[in-house]
C-alpha cells in the first residue's frame, strides 16, 4: 500500500508511486501488534496534511482530556504544559483557558506554522530523549505532558520515555491516549491499520512497557473518539497508592474473556474482514450497475486504506469531500481520488456517499442533513455496512 497520507497532485500521477507491506505481527507473550515494515518517518510526517480541528467532535474530547489534567494536577499560571505531536496547537490551546505556560513539539513544519499562528509555541523535531534534553535546557521541565494519537506513531517507545523522564518534573503527570486494540478487533476496524501506526496496544501490552520504563498506570478509561480509544495517565513509579488499581484488573480481566491476547483472535478479525469486504464491494458494484453516482466524504487516512484495500477507484467513487484545506485539489494516495471542499456535494447532489471518516458519521450526517432531506443517501462502511 502507498502511506495512508500520499496525497499527490495532479502533475505527479504519472510518477510511481512507493507502495510498502502493510502486515502484522502478533507478539504471544506480551500481545503487542505492530506493523511488519517501519516507513522512514521523515517521508510520512515532514509536511503533514491532517489536522484535528476541522471535528467538533475531536475538540470536545480535547476539552475533556484538559478537564481531566486539571483534576488530576490543578492547571494555572505557574503550570508548564508540553504536547508530544501537538500538530496544529488545538489541544494546547485548551490549556491555555486554564492560563498555562504551554510548548507543542511536532515534526511538521507546514502544520507548526499553523500552532504558531494560534499562539501555541511549536519545537519541529522528532521526539526523543536528546531533543528532550535541548527543550528542557530551554524551557524547563513540565507539569503535565500529553500525547494523543501518537504513541502509535512512534517506533523507539523507550527513548520517548526517556525523553518524557527528562522533561516531566517529578511528581508531574505524563497522559497519554490512543486507539483501543480490544474495539479496532470487536468493531473490524481494519482500516486504521497503516503506516502512520506501527502499535496497536492492549492495556496488558502497554502496562508491560510503562513498568519497564519506570513509570506506572494511575488513571484509565475508555473513549468514544475514533473508534474507541482509551486515555491513560501515568506517573513515576511509586510506593503510593495506585488509584487505578481495581481498574487495571478489570481491564485486564476484560482482555482476557476477550482473549485479546490469544493469535485465534486476530485469525478469527481476518476472517470477518474478508467477509466486510466482499459485503462492501457488492453493495457498490451493484449500485454502480443500477446507473448511481457515489462519492466518498472524509479523506481521511483509513478511507485511502479502505479504498486501496477494496480497489475502489475513480470508477467507483466520482471524487471525495474533505474540509481539510490541505487536500483539498489533490488526489488521494493509490486509487488517485480528486478531492474537492464539502460544499462540491450540494452542487453534485450525488446519489450515495461513502462514509469513509466513519468514527465522524453522525457530526457528518447532522452538518448534511439538507443532503438527505433531498433523497440523498449515506453508507456507513463499518463495524457493519449500512445504508443511512
Ligand atoms: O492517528 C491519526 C488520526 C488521529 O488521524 C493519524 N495517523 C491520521 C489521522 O487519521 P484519519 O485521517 O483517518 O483521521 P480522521 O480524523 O478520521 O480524519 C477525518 C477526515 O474527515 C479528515 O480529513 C477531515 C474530514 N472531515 C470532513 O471533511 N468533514 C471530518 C469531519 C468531522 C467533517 O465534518
Amino acid at each position: 500500500m502507498p502511506i495512508p497520507n500520499g496525497f499527490r497532485k495532479k502533475e505527479e500521477l504519472n510518477n510511481k508511486e512507493t507502495k510498502y507491506e502493510l502486515a502484522c505481527y502478533f507478539c504471544e507473550k506480551c500481545g503487542l501488534v505492530q506493523l511488519t515494515v517501519v516507513v522512514n518517518p521523515e517521508i510520512m510526517f515532514k509536511d503533514y496534511v491532517y489536522i484535528p480541528s476541522t471535528s467538533k467532535v475531536m475538540m470536545n474530547n480535547f476539552s475533556s482530556l484538559v478537564h481531566e489534567a486539571f483534576i488530576e494536577k490543578g492547571l494555572g499560571e505557574k503550570s508548564m504544559v508540553i504536547d508530544i505531536g501537538s500538530n496544529d496547537g488545538s489541544l494546547l490551546t485548551f490549556f491555555k483557558t486554564y492560563d498555562c505556560k504551554v510548548l507543542g513539539i511536532d515534526p511538521a513544519e507546514n502544520i507548526a506554522k499553523l500552532a504558531e499562528l494560534n499562539g501555541v509555541p511549536t519545537e519541529t523535531v522528532l521526539f526523543d530523549s536528546s531533543s528532550a534534553k535541548k527543550i528542557k535546557k530551554k524551557y524547563g521541565q513540565a507539569d503535565v505532558i500529553t500525547a494523543t494519537n501518537v504513541i502509535a506513531h512512534i517506533d523507539n517507545l523507550y527513548e520517548m520515555f526517556k525523553g518524557v523522564d527528562v522533561l516531566l518534573k517529578k511528581d508531574g503527570i505524563f497522559i497519554t491516549e490512543f486507539p483501543y486494540l480490544a474495539d479496532l478487533v470487536d468493531k473490524l476496524e481494519f482500516d486504521t491499520i497503516y503506516h502512520e501506526h506501527l502499535s496497536y496496544f492492549s492495556l496488558k501490552a502497554w502496562k508491560y512497557m510503562v513498568e519497564k520504563c519506570g513509570f506506572e498506570i494511575c488513571g484509565l478509561r475508555r473513549l468514544q473518539i475514533h473508534g474507541g480509544s482509551i486515555r491513560f495517565i501515568h506517573r513515576r513509579k511509586s510506593s503510593k497508592r495506585n488509584p487505578a488499581k481495581k481498574t487495571i484488573e478489570y481491564f485486564l480481566n476484560f482482555e482476557e474473556q476477550k482473549k485479546l491476547n490469544k493469535k485465534e483472535t486476530y485469525d478469527l478479525f481476518s476472517q470477518k474482514v474478508a467477509s466486510l469486504k466482499n459485503e462492501l464491494t457488492e453493495l457498490i458494484n451493484s449500485l454502480k450497475k443500477d446507473g448511481n453516482r457515489i462519492i466518498g466524504y472524509g479523506a481521511a487516512a483509513k478511507g485511502n486504506v479502505l479504498t486501496n484495500f477494496l480497489n475502489i477507484g475513480k470508477d467507483k467513487l466520482d471524487f471525495i469531500v474533505d474540509s481539510t484545506p490541505y487536500k483539498q485539489g489533490l488526489f488521494t494516495p493509490g486509487m488517485n481520488i480528486p478531492v474537492y471542499a464539502e460544499n462540491r456535494l450540494q452542487k453534485e447532489v450525488p446519489d450515495y456517499v461513502l462514509i469513509l471518516a466513519w468514527n465522524f458519521a453522525n457530526e457528518i450526517m447532522e452538518k448534511q442533513e439538507s443532503y438527505r432531506a433531498r433523497g440523498g443517501r449515506f453508507i456507513i462502511p463499518l463495524p457493519e455496512v449500512k445504508i443511512i
